[in-house]
């Protein structure tokens, strides 16, 4: 599957740039495109200067230069400024992409102005230009530091609201639960936790593009099956587990043992993938699903699927769930899980339900003040 990524505002265009990073890997190891083109639009000359060098053709900076009051960080600030400079970002990207583009994927931090305001902006002007590819957001939650920031969870349910309405779907991703405690983690940090979080979506869109059936394992999972999951809230996740190493080399077809073993170990693959969900939900909540297996040659077989599907549809009884399989990893054996339509996500309600506390409180305080 490939994707159009337009990164919008700080936290939007460091993934952006994290995708097009993806989109190099998947050239240099698999010789496949998984990304179209990759934008970063941000009003920050400073930054999309240290994003996209010169001659680094992956992410292609779209400067936005339009007034906005000094100051304002509000989502409402970030709706305005793209308003005015819609136009401008939609001439810059490449018409000749579009045709090879599954989807777009939007990116951005919730809790910003620029990214907040401008993604909703944006994928509207897109749905109603090409009405027939889907329009995808990927968001960003604060991270537990900015929660006593009002401004900011302002932001976020605002942000939330809006892209609910307009996004085909939304797939978040919770700086929360990156397993950074207390404030903002330093630059570098930033940039591994940007990288875990692009990680997921490197299997999910490169298994559909390596066509050939010496990669397929059971079944091919392509664009039109990432297509029909993906709805509406969104959570995505990656799990990794080593396979052991054959103690009889000698001996080509595995034992009982063995191959028990190994299906156990793509098992904590999932488990693993699961734990991290890019956001905290209830599995049963979720209408679609997909998990995706990728192993090293001759390493997997069709039992190893079977046991996957059927633990999946344990978990997450209510969801319609797909499947696919193939030959990607090398020494280890890698698990992609999606979890879709999901009808409640509690972290979305408690946005919902601070932001509205915060605006009693400040009703309360214009009316006493
Ligand atoms: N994971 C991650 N989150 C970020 C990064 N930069 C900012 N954020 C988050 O995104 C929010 C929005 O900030 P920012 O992107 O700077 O705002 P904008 O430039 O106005 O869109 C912040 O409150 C942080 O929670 C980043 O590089 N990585
Ligand atoms: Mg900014």
């Amino acid at each position: 599957m490939k994707l159009m990524v337009i990164g919008v505002g700080d936290c939007g265009c460091k993934l952006a740039r994290e995708f097009a990073e993806l989109n190099k890997m998947a050239r240099t190891e698999r010789h496949v495109n998984i990304i179209t083109c990759a934008y970063a639009v941000n009003n920050d000359q400073a930054l999309l200067g240290e994003l996209t060098k010169p001659g680094w053709e992956w992410l292609k900076p779209v400067l936005i230069r339009g007034s906005v009051e000094l100051g304002d960080k509000s989502t409402e600030a970030g709706v305005r400024l793209m308003r005015q400079e819609s136009e401008r970002v939609m001439l810059a990207m490449r018409l000749g992409a579009f045709v090879n583009t599954d989807a777009f994927l939007f990116v951005a931090g919730a809790a910003g102005s620029l990214g907040s305001g401008g993604v909703p902006v944006l994928a509207q002007l897109l749905k109603e230009r090409h009405v027939n590819k889907p329009v995808y957001v990927f968001l960003v939650l604060p991270f537990d530091s900015e929660l006593d920031d009002p401004q900011r969870v302002h932001n976020t349910a605002i942000c939330l609201k809006a892209v609910d309405k307009i996004a085909d779907a939304v797939i978040l991703a919770d700086n929360r639960g990156l397993g950074i405690l207390g404030n903002i983690p330093s630059p570098q940090k930033m940039g591994s936790l940007n990288r875990e979080l692009a990680l997921p979506f490197y299997d999910l869109l490169c298994a559909g593009e390596m066509a050939g059936s010496k990669y397929v394992i059971g079944k091919m999972l392509d664009a039109g099956d990432i297509l029909q999951t993906i709805v509406s809230w969104t959570a995505i996740g990656v799990g990794k587990a080593q396979l052991s190493s054959s103690i009889f080399p000698w001996r080509r077809a595995p034992g009982f043992e063995e191959k028990s073993s190994e299906t156990f170990r793509v098992m904590e693959a999932m488990n693993m993938a699961l734990m991290r969900l890019s956001v905290d939900c209830k599995l049963e909540d979720a209408g679609r699903a997909l998990y995706l297996l990728s192993a090293p040659a001759g390493k997997a077989n069709v039992d190893m699927i079977k046991v996957l599907g059927n633990r999946l549809r344990e978990l997450a009884p209510n969801a319609e769930i797909r499947d696919g399989s193939f030959y990607g990893a090398k020494g280890f054996t890698k698990v992609t899980v999606v979890i879709s339509e999901l009808i409640y996500v509690d972290r979305i309600k408690n946005y919902y339900d601070r932001a509205a506390k915060l605006a009693q409180v400040v009703g309360r305080e214009e009316k006493t003040g």
